[in-house]
């Protein structure tokens, strides 16, 4: 029997393709909350909560009847329990970057809206200079071996990386030019982990969903700045 999770996360891709394409790579099996579960499950009260959380994701792990909260401490979770380490620090590091770059694109979860000259600065400073770390730290962490840390194997950062870079690619439009520009090797490798069977099949589940990447108004947002730096059907 494959072990059994439930994803407590709004239905939408970002922080929760983490956690997916991880549990499918295992191939475990997992539950996910609608909008109005997880609503219920955020906003009851302190004591009937079944594990003290804010924000989401929580993952319930059936096997060991554990809750854990914080997207870091769910990935190195599931990354020991079913030995996706190579390199603990490194694992965390690459980690917390992605969570960096989260908070980044979405103006810290939409507390300010882009503007055509705050998108630009993004576009062509920050996110490229993020892209070129890690295009770096791949190729040092592959310089051996086919998968970070030295790995034969799929790991945690090669997963945390797809979900980070190719979930970007996938789901917002022209984002796949930047990113292949300023870090082709990681884009590449990124692509592979993605049309792996089991991350094919979680990307096929949300092809139809309306939630391109981060939802609400600064989906909104990032949408309105990409259409606009780059009209649809126009080439870069
Ligand atoms: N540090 C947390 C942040 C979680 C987070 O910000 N979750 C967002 C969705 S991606 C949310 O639902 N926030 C609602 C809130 O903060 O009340 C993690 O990485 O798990």
């Amino acid at each position: 029997m494959p072990d059994h999770y439930k994803l407590y996360y709004w239905p939408i891709p970002f922080r929760g393709h983490f956690i997916r394409y991880v549990l499918a790579h295992v191939g475990a099996t997992w539950e996910e909350t609608g909008f109005s579960e997880m609503g219920q499950f955020k906003n009851q009260p302190l004591e009937d909560k079944p594990y003290p959380f804010l924000a989401p994701p929580v993952l319930y792990d059936q096997g060991n009847d554990k809750y854990l909260g914080q997207l870091a401490a769910i990935l190195m979770y599931l990354g020991r329990k079913y030995d996706l380490v190579g390199d603990q620090d490194e694992a965390l590091r690459i980690i917390n970057d992605a969570l960096d770059i989260l908070l980044e694109i979405t103006r810290m979860h939409g507390a300010q809206m882009w503007d055509e000259q705050s998108w630009e600065a993004f576009v062509t400073t920050r996110l490229p200079a993020w892209l070129a770390i890690h295009e770096r730290w791949l190729s040092e962490q592959t310089a051996s071996s086919p998968f970070a840390h030295g790995r034969a194997k799929t790991g945690l950062s090669d997963l945390v990386l797809t979900a980070l870079w190719h979930t970007m690619a996938d789901k917002l439009p022209n984002m796949r030019d930047v990113i292949t520009q300023h870090a082709p090797t990681l884009m590449a490798h990124a692509d592979t982990v993605a049309e792996t069977p089991e991350i094919s099949a979680v990307r096929k589940d949300w092809e139809t969903s309306a939630t391109l990447y981060c939802a609400g108004q600064i989906e909104a947002s990032i949408l309105e700045m990409l259409n606009k730096r780059n009209p649809p059907h126009e080439p870069l």
